[in-house]
């Protein structure tokens, strides 16, 4: 394999689509060894295959404001590709998405999806659709809008989206109601439901969840544990929140949260009210984070930056894609950080991918520390196609044993010779190793 003619021809293809060329390298740059040693791959065209989604869905939708504005919207569905299992993957509602957003994410959602053990293909979409300052009625017709042209795309057996960053509860409940009207069914055909109508326990904490049960078990190879650690989180949305409380739960001491406005700092500790307030800052639509100092004595807020630069034992990205650079990556370093786990999707840079793991820190990649929250998903199908409902203290021990399995996956082909675990090189060996001998098995179509 030629990874740079490789890349060199897709860009040629996708100019400027920079998000999905660097998601696109980074798993060729680690699966080249593996691909290599597998000649079947190159007699099928395995590469080709797979780095081009199956279809793009693109479509406009039209919805009215509160004043009677008419107003338009960019609708996709990147359906990605389907050899494990229907596309499974979130829907992005967020003003800076596009499609080399949402393909780097549908890319990045086929391995994810494979090491979670389940049966899920890989897809993902959104909107450029802003809910921030919007009335929950204007949220609601645009979901109804937007259900208006997906739902001829999606079924239980084909494409199950669910949520991401600008899609939780409410934009789930009203997508869900628009799909079950026009399809005329309650199949189930978006995960992240409300718990009274076939939602799963535990789904909502699920990915901050599994993101710190994957770093538990990093930290384990070296001895250590949650107990006593300072921790950075970034983001201040659901997968923030939920590992704000796990790692709470394991000891650690949650010291920053951050918003697009800047970072907050509360070296007491963001625990108990405090991790509940952030579901009230989110809530309430606005995207700062700056309210949380008035309400707790003692954090400090430090507009416009990011909370690298604090002293922490342990950084969980969890807010957006590269949001954690070289010179973020060089402070943890200096400041003695000694793990970092990505909660979002890709929110550090290559650049700073390297530094991190050249100075020997745990490093996870997103597709598998977060994979906790498609996993869940994933168990959310399941109860719908049993018509059963697990407790929540079932979903959590699967969730749990669902991320010590993709931890063991990543050390199987990440491991190197020194002892050092690559993850991100296991996490892609993996994950392609399952999808490419699926897609082998099914023959050319
Ligand atoms: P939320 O919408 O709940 O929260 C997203 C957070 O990131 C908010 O704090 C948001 O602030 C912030 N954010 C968004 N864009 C930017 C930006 N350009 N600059 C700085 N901050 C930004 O989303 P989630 O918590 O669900 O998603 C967070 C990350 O986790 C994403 O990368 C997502 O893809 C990933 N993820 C989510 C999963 C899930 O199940 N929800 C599963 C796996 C991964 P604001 O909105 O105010 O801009
Ligand atoms: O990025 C992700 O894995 C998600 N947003 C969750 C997808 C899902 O289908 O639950």
């Amino acid at each position: 394999m030629n990874v740079d003619k490789i890349m060199n021809n897709l860009e040629k293809k996708h100019p400027g689509e920079v998000e999905y060329l660097q998601a696109v390298r980074e798993v060729l740059e680690s699966i080249e060894e593996v691909y290599n040693e597998n000649p079947q791959f190159e007699s099928a065209n395995i590469i080709e295959r797979i780095i081009e989604p199956d279809r793009v869905l693109t479509f406009k939708v039209p919805w009215v404001d509160d004043e009677g504005n008419v107003k338009v919207n960019l609708g996709y569905r990147i359906q990605f590709n389907n050899a494990i299992g229907p596309y499974k993957g979130g829907l992005r509602f967020h003003p800076s998405v596009n499609l080399s957003i949402l393909k780097f994410l549908g890319f990045e959602q086929i391995f994810k999806n494979a090491l979670t053990t389940l049966p899920m293909g890989g897809g993902k979409g959104g909107s450029d659709f802003d809910p921030k300052g919007k009335s929950n009625a204007e949220v609601m017709r645009f979901c109804q809008a937007f259900m208006l042209e997906l739902w001829k795309y999606i079924g239980p057996e084909t494409d199950v989206p669910a949520g991401d960053i600008g899609v939780g509860g409410r934009e789930i409940g009203f997508l869900y109601g628009m799909y079950k009207r026009l399809a005329g069914d309650h199949s189930g055909v978006l995960t992240g439901k409300g718990s009274n109508w076939g939602g799963s326990l535990v789904r909502p904490e699920a990915t901050g969840y599994g993101c710190v049960y994957f770093a538990k078990e990093m930290l384990a190879t070296r001895g250590e544990t949650f107990e006593d650690k300072r921790v950075a989180i970034s983001g201040f949305g659901n997968v923030a929140w939920g590992a704000a409380l796990k790692a709470t739960e394991l000891g650690g001491k949650v010291v920053t949260i951050s918003g697009p406005d800047g970072y907050v700092y509360d070296p007491n500790g963001i625990s108990g009210k405090k991790i509940e307030y952030m579901l009230e800052l989110r809530a309430s639509n606005n995207d700062i984070v700056q309210p949380y100092t008035f309400a707790f004595e003692g954090a400090e807020f430090h507009e416009g930056r990011h909370p690298w630069e604090v002293k922490v034992d342990i950084a969980l990205p969890c807010a957006t894609q590269n949001e954690l650079n070289k010179e973020d990556a060089e402070k943890l370093i200096s400041n003695g950080c000694i793990c970092v786990c990505e909660g979002a999707n890709m929110p550090c840079t290559p650049e700073a991918v390297e530094v991190i793991q050249k100075n020997g820190l745990l490093f996870a990649p997103g597709k598998a520390s977060n994979a906790g929250g498609v996993a869940t998903s994933g168990l959310e199908m399941t109860q719908n196609a049993m018509k059963l409902r697990w407790n929540s203290q079932e979903v959590d021990s699967r969730l749990h044993e669902i991320m010590c399995n993709i931890h063991e996956q990543c050390v199987r082909y990440g491991k190197r010779e020194n002892g050092y675990v690559d993850y991100v090189k296991g996490a892609n060996i993996a994950g392609f190793l399952k999808v490419a001998n699926s897609m082998l098995d099914m023959g050319v179509i």
